[in-house]
C-alpha cells in the first residue's frame, strides 16, 4: 500500500487538500516524520516536503519504499537530489508559480532602501515631521545601475521590473543570454563594480555557498546597495555585516539570512537594512499555486503518469 507523507506548516487549505485528494499523513518537521514508527515509514512512497532542513541520504533511508519528493519550493538545495537519483527517488519542485512575488519582494526592498521609506515611515510616526523637521533628501532609482547575480526565471523578472523603473540593467550568469539592452558581465567581481545596486538572485547549495564576497562587497562599495531574496548561503554574512557597520557599503535589503528563521542580531543595530522574514513567495495566491503544483506532481507520480516539474 503506498502512502504520501506531508512534511511541514501547510496552510489548512492545503493540509486538507493533501488529506482529502491525497489522503496524506501530516508531520510538522522532518524530525517528527522520522519519528515515525518503522511500519509507517515503511508505507510512504511519496513525500511533499516543505522546510529547509537537510533531507539526505540517512533521511532517505528512513523510507525505503520512497519514491518521490515533491518540494514545496523552487529552490530545493535542502534535499541532496543526487543521494535522491542514486536510490531512484524523484525529486520535483514548484517553479514559475512563485517568480513575480519574487522578483516584487526584491524592487519592493530595493525600492524602500534607495528612498529609505523605512526612515519616512519612522518620520511621520514619530512626530518628527509634524514638528517640522525636514526628512534627508534621498537617492533617485531611475536612470540607476542594477546588477542581476544569477539571471534564472525570478532573476529574469527582477531585470524586466527594473528596466520599467528606467535602470540599466546589468547581470551575470553562468553564460550570456540573448537579452538585448541588458549588459553581460562574465565576472560577478566586474558586475558589481559596474552597479549602484546588486540583486542577487542565485540558486542555493555549494556552488554559490559565499559567492557574494568581501570582494565583491568592495566592488559594489559604498554608495552600493545590496539586495538577496535567493538563499542565504549565497552572501558571506560577516562581510556583510562588517561592510554594512563600517559604511563601506550604503545599505542591504535581505530576506534570506545564514541559519534562519534566527537572525545575526548585528543586523538588529544597523539603520541602513530592510530585513524580511523569508516572504518573497509568500502571497496567498502564490502559496495555494505552490500547493497545487505540489500535489499534481504527487497525483502524477502516484497515477504512474509524466512528473509535472522533474529536477533530477
Ligand atoms: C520557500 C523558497 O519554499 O521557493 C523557494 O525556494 O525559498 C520559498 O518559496 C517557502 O518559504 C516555503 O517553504
Amino acid at each position: 500500500m503506498t502512502k504520501t507523507l506531508a512534511i511541514g506548516g501547510y496552510m489548512k487549505i492545503d493540509e486538507q487538500a493533501l488529506r482529502t485528494d491525497l489522503d496524506a499523513v501530516m508531520a510538522s518537521s522532518l524530525d517528527s516524520a522520522l519519528a515515525l514508527d518503522d511500519a509507517e515509514r515503511d508505507q510512504i512512497s511519496a513525500i511533499a516536503y516543505m522546510g529547509h532542513a537537510a533531507f539526505g541520504p540517512e533521511q532517505m533511508d528512513a523510507f525505503p519504499n520512497l519514491g518521490l519528493i515533491a518540494n514545496f519550493g523552487v529552490g530545493y538545495d535542502a534535499i541532496d537530489v543526487a543521494a535522491a537519483t542514486a536510490r531512484d527517488i524523484a525529486v520535483t519542485n514548484t517553479p514559475d508559480v512563485l517568480n513575480d512575488d519574487v522578483a516584487d519582494l526584491a524592487v519592493a526592498m530595493l525600492l524602500m532602501q534607495g528612498r529609505r521609506m523605512r526612515q519616512g515611515d519612522a518620520h511621520v510616526r514619530s512626530g518628527a515631521w509634524a514638528e517640522g523637521e525636514s526628512f534627508p533628501l534621498n537617492r533617485k532609482m531611475s536612470g540607476g545601475k542594477a546588477g542581476i547575480l544569477g539571471l534564472g526565471r525570478i532573476g529574469h523578472e527582477i531585470a524586466e521590473r527594473l528596466e520599467a523603473f528606467k535602470m540599466d540593467v546589468h547581470y551575470w550568469s553562468r553564460s550570456e543570454k540573448d537579452t538585448p539592452g541588458w549588459d553581460y558581465h562574465a565576472d560577478p567581481v566586474d558586475l558589481a563594480r559596474a552597479v549602484d545596486f546588486l540583486v542577487v538572485s542565485l540558486v542555493g547549495g555549494p556552488e554559490t555557498e559565499n559567492m557574494v564576497d568581501a570582494r565583491i562587497l568592495e566592488a559594489l562599495g559604498e554608495n552600493g546597495v545590496l539586495i538577496n531574496i535567493s538563499r542565504g548561503s549565497t552572501v558571506d554574512e560577516g562581510a556583510l555585516l562588517d561592510a554594512l557597520e563600517a559604511g563601506k557599503l550604503a545599505g542591504a535589503g535581505l530576506d534570506v539570512f545564514e541559519g534562519e528563521p534566527k537572525v545575526n542580531p548585528r543586523f538588529h543595530a544597523l539603520d541602513n537594512v530592510v530585513l524580511q522574514p523569508h516572504q518573497g513567495s509568500g502571497t496567498v495566491a502564490t502559496r495555494a499555486a505552490m500547493g497545487q503544483l505540489q500535489r499534481d506532481n504527487i497525483a502524477a507520480f502516484l497515477a504512474g503518469r509524466d512528473l509535472l516539474t522533474r529536477v533530477n
